[in-house]
């Protein structure tokens, strides 16, 4: 397994759009297994394809505080959502960056798992906030994106003055 360099905003290609996956295959199945063990070290709890700069519908979840219960969602697709929540979100890509988004209580996603077989899941709190979250990435959109122009600002110059400061301290 190997450890995967996580892009960090405002990295332009956390906003390309992810392609679906073709096939599940061994290749895909390494990705996996690669973004899992990159996740757990960071640590976080999920992980879509587009922040290790591979731009296909993948993502990972796992809020489990055991880290074990992942969960592999390849091409998902929600096909049910109702209510409202609130949530103080954070991402690997943004780091030290909390803020508060609205989204789908509660979320039912179709899609298939690392044997590329079909699957239902229904998600309520946290996974269906961190679900929505990853499958954001894979639509180029990143949680900042929801805030106002003003954050996304501060928020911009606070990213390119760590990267300024990690060059200058190597
Ligand atoms: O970068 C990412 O997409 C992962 C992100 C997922 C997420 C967290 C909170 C709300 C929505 C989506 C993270 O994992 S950030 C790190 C984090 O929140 C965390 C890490 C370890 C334990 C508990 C939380
Ligand atoms: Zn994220």
């Amino acid at each position: 397994m190997a450890i995967l360099n996580i892009l960090n905003y405002p990295d332009p290609r956390l906003h390309t759009i992810a392609k679906p996956i073709e096939v599940v295959d061994n290749s895909i199945r390494k990705l996996v297994d690669d973004m899992a063990e990159t996740m757990y070290l960071a640590p976080g709890i999920g992980l879509a394809a587009t922040q290790v700069d591979h731009h296909i519908q993948l993502i990972l979840v796992d809020i489990s505080e055991t880290k074990d219960d992942l969960n592999v969602l390849i091409n998902p697709q929600i096909i049910e959502a109702s209510g409202h929540q609130e949530y103080q979100e954070g991402c690997l890509s943004v780091p030290d960056v909390f803020e508060l988004v609205k989204r789908a209580e509660r979320i039912k996603v179709k899609a298939l798992n690392y044997q590329g077989k079909s699957f239902e899941i229904e998600a309520d709190g946290l996974l269906a906030v961190c679900i929505q979250h990853e499958m954001d990435h894979l639509l180029g959109k990143v949680f900042v994106d929801y805030l106002s122009p003003l954050k996304r600002h501060r928020i911009k110059t606070k990213m390119k003055k760590r990267v300024k400061e990690s060059l200058i301290s190597a």
